[in-house]
C-alpha cells in the first residue's frame, strides 16, 4: 500500500482498517520494512510515507502490481542459495505448483549448461528460477528456452527501452555482449514431462566482472548508464512469459518461432557449432519447428544441431 502510493501519508488507522489488522500490527509491519531496508518517515497524526525503496526482490517487491493469473503468484525469496536451480527441483517434486518462482540475492554455485559456472554475486542480478508442468513431449521442452529468451527480451526492453539480440539456443547479448543466460532443466520419464525447470540469470546492476568474463559480459546498468530496478524487470519478465506460454500451450511453436526469428543473429550467418560430438562450421540455415539449429556445411550436407555454443 506505500509503495503505490509513494506521495501521499497513509494513516496506521487506515492501514489497519483496510487490511483488517490491529494498528500495533501496522507498526511492526513497519518496523519489518525498515529493518530490510526501507526508509519509512512516520508524521504524528498525518501517517507513513516510503522515502525511499531497497533495490530488494522480496516477494511482495515482485507481486506489487504483478498482472499475470498464475507466473509469480508464488515466490520462493532466499538471500543465498547454491543455485536456485537446485532449490526449485525439490519445490517441483514436492508438489510445487506451476508459475512458481524461485529466486535469490546471491547464487554461490550458479549453474551454467554442461557444468559450467554461472556468476552470481550478492544483490545485483536476476538469479531466477520457474517452475513449468507442460503437458507436451519431452522432445520438445527445449522450445520453451527460445520462448523464454522472447520473453526476457520483450520484458527487459518494456522497462529499459534496450533491444537486445538472441544467439542461439540461450544467449542473450547486448551490444554484442552476454547479458542474459538461459538454462532449461527437465524432471521427465520417457514419454512424459514433470516439471521443466527453466532458470535465467541476468546481468542488472554489476559494474565491473571477474576476469575471466570481463571481456564478454555486461550488464544492464553498464549499457544504460543507471541503476536498475530488478523487481520491475522480474514483474515485466513474468508478464510476457506468461502469455507467450498461454500462445505456445493453444497454437503451438510457430507463433513463437516467428518472433524468436526476428530478435536472432545467429541465422543466416557463417558460424561454427561446438558440440558435444564435434565441430561444426558452415551456414546457420534457420530453425525447426522444434527450435534444432539447422547448419548446412560447405560441401552442402545440412546438420541438426541440437545443442552446441556458437560462435
Ligand atoms: P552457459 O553455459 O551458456 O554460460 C556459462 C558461461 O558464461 C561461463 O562459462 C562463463 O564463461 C560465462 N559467464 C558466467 N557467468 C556469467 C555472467 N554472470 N554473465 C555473463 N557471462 C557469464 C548459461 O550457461 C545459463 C546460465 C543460467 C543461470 C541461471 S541463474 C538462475 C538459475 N540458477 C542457476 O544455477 N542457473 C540459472
Amino acid at each position: 500500500m506505500l509503495t503505490e502510493h509513494p506521495e501521499e501519508y497513509l494513516s496506521g488507522e487506515a492501514i489497519s482498517n483496510y487490511l483488517g489488522c490491529s494498528r500495533t500490527a501496522v507498526w511492526k509491519h513497519v518496523e519489518e520494512l525498515r529493518k530490510s531496508g526501507y526508509e519509512i518517515e512516520a508524521v504524528p497524526r498525518r501517517g507513513y510515507r516510503v522515502v525511499h525503496k531497497p533495490n530488494l526482490l522480496t516477494s511482495s517487491e515482485i507481486q506489487a502490481g504483478l498482472s499475470t493469473r498464475y507466473f509469480g503468484k508464488n515466490v520462493h525469496y532466499e538471500k543465498s542459495v547454491s543455485s536456485t536451480q537446485e532449490l526449485a527441483h525439490r519445490i517441483a517434486s514436492e508438489g510445487g505448483e506451476e508459475g512458481t518462482i524461485i529466486v535469490a540475492e546471491e547464487q554461490v554455485a550458479g549453474k551454467g549448461r554442461l557444468g559450467r559456472q554461472w556468476y552470481s554475486p550478492i544483490g545485483t542480478g536476476i538469479w531466477m528460477s520457474m517452475i513449468l508442468k507442460p503437458k507436451i513431449p519431452p522432445q520438445q521442452a527445449p522450445q520453451l528456452t527460445l520462448l523464454t529468451a522472447v520473453a526476457v527480451i520483450r520484458g527487459i526492453h518494456a522497462i529499459t527501452g534496450l533491444n537486445c539480440d538472441i544467439k542461439w539456443p540461450n544467449d542473450i547479448l547486448l551490444n554484442g555482449k552476454k547479458l542474459v543466460g538461459i538454462l532449461t532443466e527437465m524432471q521427465a520419464d520417457l514419454d512424459q514431462i514433470q516439471s521443466v525447470i527453466i532458470g535465467i540469470g541476468i546481468n542488472v546492476n554489476q559494474i565491473s566482472f571477474p576476469e575471466e568474463i570481463k571481456e564478454t559480459a555486461t550488464s544492464l546498468r553498464i549499457e544504460k548508464g543507471k541503476e536498475i530496478n530488478r523487481a520491475s524487470i522480474i514483474k515485466s519478465i513474468l508478464e510476457n512469459f506468461e502469455e507467450l506460454y498461454e500462445i505456445y500451450l493453444k497454437e503451438g511453436f510457430l507463433p513463437i518461432k516467428i518472433m524468436w526469428e526476428a530478435h536472432a543473429i545467429t541465422i543466416g550467418k557463417r558460424i561454427t557449432a561446438r558440440t558435444m560430438g564435434g565441430s561444426f562450421q558452415g551456414f546457420a540455415q534457420g530453425i525447426t519447428d522444434e527450435g534444432i539449429l539447422l547448419l548446412e556445411d560447405d560441401l552442402g550436407d545440412t546438420h541438426k544441431i541440437y545443442s552446441a555454443d556458437i560462435e
